[in-house]
């Protein structure tokens, strides 16, 4: 039978990446996002598979439950649940910060990802299986200069997989928790507010990850076997060895 996952954030970057190494397994989508345009171009990529596109922005808890109490009867068991939507917004010491980003960051990072998981996780303690895959950072796990609350709102990632997996490892439900470091995708363009020149220097001198890379471990962790859980995958680029130690030529 067919598994059924839902993937927040998945109009680009590692939600994107994600839905194409999903489909790819056969597994049926429902793909959520902001930009629904960019949803159905990606949902017109897939031909053997079923999908369904919600958008909405996890950011609007109302918004977030309306959306996915409205799928059909077909789309309600939820198998596997993707918490991939956040971002970054600034780059700045905290005294400098704007309310506005932390705002921005934390609703989605921490209290977008809480929505949607309230939403999922019911269904799934009913049916006594499931599989929750949070998207954290390396920056939930090392604390570095100008992404203070960036990395605070990962670290609360860190801390809701932790809690999850204790809450609910006991209705079958198995939590992964995915660190990833330098990935190539929109992510500095939106930290850096659309400065490309800052955007690029992100990724200069080395041979950053790319979406796929993060998208493989997401596969690997939720093709394990019943009796396994992978409950935590760090990945780094190889020229990286910590959240800000790269190693660059040139
Ligand atoms: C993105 C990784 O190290 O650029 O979450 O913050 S990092």
């Amino acid at each position: 039978m067919s598994r059924i996952a839902l993937i927040t954030g998945a109009s680009s970057g590692i939600g994107k990446a994600t839905a194409q190494a999903f489909a790819k397994s056969g597994i049926d989508l429902i793909l959520c996002g902001r930009r629904k345009d960019r949803l159905r171009d990606l949902s017109e990529e897939f031909h053997h598979i079923k999908t369904t596109l919600l958008d909405f922005d996890v950011r609007d808890r109302k918004d977030t439950f309306k959306a996915i109490e409205s799928l059909g009867s077909d789309w309600q068991n939820i198998d596997i649940l993707v918490n991939n939507a956040g971002n970054a917004h600034g780059f700045d010491p905290v005294d400098a910060g704007d309310p506005d980003d932390w705002d921005a960051m934390l609703d989605s990072n921490v209290k977008g990802l809480l929505y949607v998981s309230k939403a999922v996780i019911p269904g799934m303690v009913r049916r006594g299986r499931g599989h929750i895959v949070n998207l954290s950072s390396i920056a939930g796990k090392e604390t570095y200069a100008n992404g203070t609350v960036y990395c605070a709102s990962k670290a609360a990632v860190e801390a809701l997989s932790a809690g999850m997996r204790l809450d609910l490892t006991q209705h079958g439900i198995k939590v992964t928790n995915i660190a990833p470091g330098a990935v190539e995708t929109e992510f500095s363009m939106v930290r850096f507010k659309g400065d490309e020149a800052r955007a690029d220097k992100v990724y200069a001198g080395f041979d950053p990850l790319r979406a796929e890379d993060i998208a493989d471990s997401i596969l690997y962790a939720i093709n394990a076997p019943p009796h396994v859980t992978i409950a935590d995958i760090t990945i780094l680029a190889a020229a990286q060895a910590a959240a800000t130690t790269v190693y660059r030529k040139g």
